[in-house]
């Protein structure tokens, strides 16, 4: 059969870069690019296109397994999967009440328009608040702030890309990472745009990242970003930069702000933070003076101690300045779905309106910290977790401390996972339930259309058909609730269509939402309007504007007065408290934090030939003078310790870390059940080494601490264990 060509979009990560798919006799044989896509037009990552690897991947799950005895996997037919898997669910509902069922959802889900509305739909059915996801590892944080200065939870400030003047990164690496909560394809051209025109691009980051070599870079110790920026809030008060016009039109609370500030003098935060003085002092001076300044913190700036308070920082300090909602500053992208008005219908729009049993923790858009999961299966009680659903997420490997979570599943009367491979955490489940990839479903980018940098949209059909039994978490999800007698309703809109008989799929309610919403077709009162058939003729997607719109901020806030916040109770509180925080244990004296890589996919494109290649190995960037003072060479294992455990790897030496600093990626030591060449890329789960105990989770949205975590670095002597006494061998001579 003659080859075809299928025009879609990568789903691996946040730009959603265009590509087109050659399938042949309908197999996908290759990935390649979009050079129509008008925005990434003619750039994928070496990730988007090893896709195809995972795609054909002949240690992909096909069918459904059942879990035996001995921990090997059987192959079930999908009725004799779902049957049992019915009976279990029933009898654990029957006796404790759906409250006992939890679920997981990794990254992956959120990249489906159906998968997450589904899962939704099937916790509220049978009632249950034990909703999990990476949220709490990654921007939970940024929602809660969202809600606690804005009122919506959805309202999410993003650079201006095109227009600003100076844009300044806080813990972002999009070189490698493409860019995060902000969906801007191209992002190294449109970084090197800027400071092409004139502009500047400043980094503040603990590594010098290889966004950081390109352009500014300030290096921080890790974990003191809420009191580089409170110093710059300092200066901007204490020179009288501030924006007062748009202090007066915008926000309510600046008095708090200007008190939470008032001792924090670059002066005296450089000990903490390491960035002199002088710096701090240009750079606040830098940002009131820019005619446009995009204030911007990702990952990096959210998984310390404080990610709350850094974030609501980052855009107090974009407001006060005169940066938030103007052009060239932080502003607040739009949609034809207002996804804040969906979110509401479905209920999803919330914030710490139920807290978890463990660690008494704030849900964030109804999702829990993970970090609790495993403490919320193994203790009892009214609402302990006795079945486990994960689908999309490898948490065992992406969550604190993997494997207290490995013997709490083990632990549950039913564990199903949902996935494309038997992963480190699927290996524990008693069944595991062949997913569809992306390439495999239609789909919708539905929580990204505000994040778009330049306003645009797309939809895509599936490219071929799903491989051997595969099915998309949705179908399996109606499957499941039907064998125990519940109907998923993720919305009031799906209920009031179900009274009329008519069947729910995720392509209907799209339809709705869409012809329903702010450029709908109104059902055709509205000939220009969108609709699901409209968008579909249009394959490479339409820029909808070339620019974000100004000015929108006091219509989006949803506090009555149309005002941000500037002194949330929780938000105050949480300053005392980092303030009031005792001193360091001296025993570990290091700081750890993390890293992406450009061939690397959290933890699961490992198994992908085409991104293996070259013999690539998990290993520490530690700095040669901290090396030095503990005997370590390049290229041997040393061993890092903190509190909650103690990891062994490769060593590489390097000054792009700064001194005290030790940088290691996550997702990596696989086990799993299935991904063979994961496996044996040997490294190690450097999450052992973060604390899943609630004290240790940052209060506002249970966010895990993974950066900044304390630890205590040594070399690995030959008396050590197995291979890493081995590899030990030539130092000790
Ligand atoms: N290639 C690749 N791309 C990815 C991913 C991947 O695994 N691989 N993952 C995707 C996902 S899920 C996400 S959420 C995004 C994340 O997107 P980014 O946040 O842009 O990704 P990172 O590369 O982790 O960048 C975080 C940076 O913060 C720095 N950092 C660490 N600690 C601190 C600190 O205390 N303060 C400051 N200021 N900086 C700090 C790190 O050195 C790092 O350079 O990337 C996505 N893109
Ligand atoms: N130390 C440290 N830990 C971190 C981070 C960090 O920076 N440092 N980053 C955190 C962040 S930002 C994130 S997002 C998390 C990610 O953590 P998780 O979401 O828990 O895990 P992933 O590694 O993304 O694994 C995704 C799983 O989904 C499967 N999968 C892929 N596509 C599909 C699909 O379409 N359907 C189904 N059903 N399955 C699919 C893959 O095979 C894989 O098993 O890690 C977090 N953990
Ligand atoms: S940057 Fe790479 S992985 Fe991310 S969407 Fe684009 S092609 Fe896919
Ligand atoms: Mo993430």
């Amino acid at each position: 059969m003659a080859a075809e060509e299928r025009v879609t979009y990568c789903r691996i990560c946040e730009p959603l870069c265009g590509i087109v798919a050659t399938v042949e006799d309908g197999r996908v044989t290759k990935l390649r690019p979009d050079p129509d896509n008008p925005l990434s037009a003619g750039f994928a990552c070496p990730k988007g296109i090893a896709m195809a690897d995972v795609q054909n991947d002949p240690d992909r799950v096909m069918h459904p397994l059942r879990r035996r005895d001995d921990g090997s996997f059987e192959r079930v037919s999908w009725d004799d999967a779902l049957d049992e898997i019915g009976i279990r669910l029933k009898r654990i509902i029957d006796q404790r009440g759906g409250k006992a069922v939890g679920w997981y959802m990794g990254n992956p889900g959120a990249f489906s328009y159906s998968h997450p509305l589904w899962v939704l739909g099937f916790l509220s059915a049978i009632r249950s608040r034990h909703y999990y996801t990476a949220s709490a590892q990654d921007v939970s944080n940024r929602f809660a702030t969202s809600a606690l200065m804005y009122g919506s939870p959805f309202l999410l400030p993003i650079p201006d890309l095109k227009r600003t003047e100076l844009l300044l990164m806080v813990g972002a690496n999009p070189l490698v990472s493409h860019g995060s909560l902000m969906t801007a394809p191209r992002i190294k051209d449109q970084l090197h745009a800027i400071t092409a025109r004139g502009g500047r691009v400043v980094v503040v980051d603990p590594r010098r990242s290889e966004t950081a070599r390109e352009f500014e870079h300030i290096p921080i110790t890790p974990d003191t970003d809420a009191w580089l920026l409170l110093s710059l809030l300092n200066v901007v008060f204490a020179e009288g930069l501030e924006d007062a016009g748009a202090i007066a039109r915008q926000s309510r609370g600046v008095e708090a702000l200007r008190e939470m500030s008032a001792e924090a003098t670059p002066e005296a935060t450089e000990g903490r933070t390491g960035v002199p003085a002088a710096d701090a002092r240009k750079l606040a001076r830098d940002l009131a003076a820019a005619e446009g300044a995009a204030i911007y913190g990702r990952t990096g700036s959210c998984l310390g101690r404080n990610g709350t308070l850094v974030s609501f920082l980052l855009d107090a300090l974009s407001l006060v300045t005169g940066n938030l909602d103007t052009e060239g500053g932080s502003m607040f992208g739009s949609g034809p779905i207002d996804f804040a008005r969906v979110a509401d219908q479905i209920g999803a729009g919330t914030y710490d309106a139920t807290r978890t049993r463990i660690g008494d923790l704030p849900e964030v858009l109804g999702q829990l910290p993970a970090s609790v999961m495993a403490k919320e299966m193994d203790t009892p009680g009214e609402r302990q977790i006795r079945a486990m659903f994960v689908s999309a997420g490898n948490p065992v490997l992406s969550v604190p401390n993997g494997e207290e979570l490995s013997a709490a599943l083990e632990g549950l009367d039913l564990c199903v996972a949902i996935d494309l491979y038997v992963s480190d955490t699927a290996r524990h489940a008693d069944f595991v339930l062949p997913a569809t990839t992306f390439l495999e479903r239609e789909d919708f980018p539905l929580p990204f259309l505000n994040l778009h940098t330049t306003p645009y949209v797309q939809m895509t059909e599936a490219v071929v058909a799903p491989r051997g039994e595969a099915r998309q978490e949705w179908e399996i999800i109606e499957a499941i609730s039907k064998r125990i007698g519940v109907v998923p309703s993720p919305s009031g809109a799906v209920r009031a269509l179900r009274k009329f008989g008519i069947k729910l799929t995720p392509r209907r309610l799209l339809d709705l939402l869409l012809r329903t919403g702010p450029d709908g077709d109104r059902f055709g009162l509205r000939r220009s309007g969108w609709s699901l058939g409209k968008l579909a003729r249009s394959p490479h997607g339409v820029v909808l504007d070339e620019y974000l719109r100004a000015g929108v901020l006091a219509k989006a806030v949803r506090f009555e007065d149309g005002r941000v916040r500037l002194d949330p109770p929780q938000v105050l509180e949480e300053a005392v408290r980092m303030k009031s925080r005792n001193g360091d244990d001296p025993e570990f004296p290091l700081r750890l934090i993390g890293l992406r890589e450009l061939r690397s996919h959290n933890s699961w494109m490992h198994n992908a030939a085409l991104l293996m290649r070259g013999g690539r190995e998990h290993c520490a960037r530690v700095h040669p003078e901290d090396a030095a003072a503990h005997g370590i060479a390049e290229g041997e294992p040393c061993r890092i310790s903190s509190p909650h455990g103690q990891i062994e790897i490769v060593a590489r030496l390097t000054d792009e870390v700064s001194r005290g600093t030790i940088a290691v990626p996550h997702g990596w030591g696989h086990r799993g059940g299935g991904w063979e060449r994961a496996n044996e890329a040997g490294g190690v789960n450097v999450n052992q080494l973060a604390s899943s105990d609630p004290a240790d989770l940052e209060r506002l949205a249970g966010m895990a601490f993974l950066n900044g975590i304390p630890v205590r670095l040594e070399a690995v002597r030959v008396d050590g264990n197995g291979a890493a006494a081995r590899a030990a061998e030539p130092a000790a001579v």
